[in-house]
């Protein structure tokens, strides 16, 4: 019995500390685990060929500024309603084929707000 009375104290009372110590962090854990959200995935071509093409018909296309107006259906990647508007060509290569009055297929995604067309095709319907 080497141990003194105020030694077991000192010794009893940093173990309820951490005690404490381990019960808040465990507290908190099982909190930020019930405020967890599971992100639904967007939404992708990876799987399906047709998945997020859109259907419309070429406008207008200025080639050497990569701009095309589209009369578009629902966009429903960028839920968007049918409309006639202008968009981004990512490249000049999807725009080659292309005339004013061709119905095409193409793909839209919102980059910082700006519409910009990633894949587009003739449709040959
Ligand atoms: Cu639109």
């Amino acid at each position: 019995m080497t141990m003194s009375f105020k030694n077991f104290l000192l010794v009893l009372s940093i173990s309820l500390a951490s005690f404490s110590v381990m019960a808040g962090h465990h507290q908190s854990e099982h909190m930020d685990h019930s405020d967890m959200t599971h992100e639904q995935s967007a939404s992708s071509c990876a799987d399906d060929d047709s998945c997020d093409m859109t259907r419309g018909v070429v406008v207008s296309l200025n080639k050497e500024k990569r701009k095309i107006v589209l009369n578009h259906e629902e966009i429903k990647n960028i839920d968007m309603s049918p409309m006639t508007m202008p968009f981004s060509v990512e490249r000049v290569s999807l725009m080659h084929e292309l005339a004013k009055g061709d119905h095409v297929l193409f793909y839209v995604e919102n980059v910082d707000g700006e519409l910009i067309i990633k894949e587009m095709v003739k449709d040959s319907k």
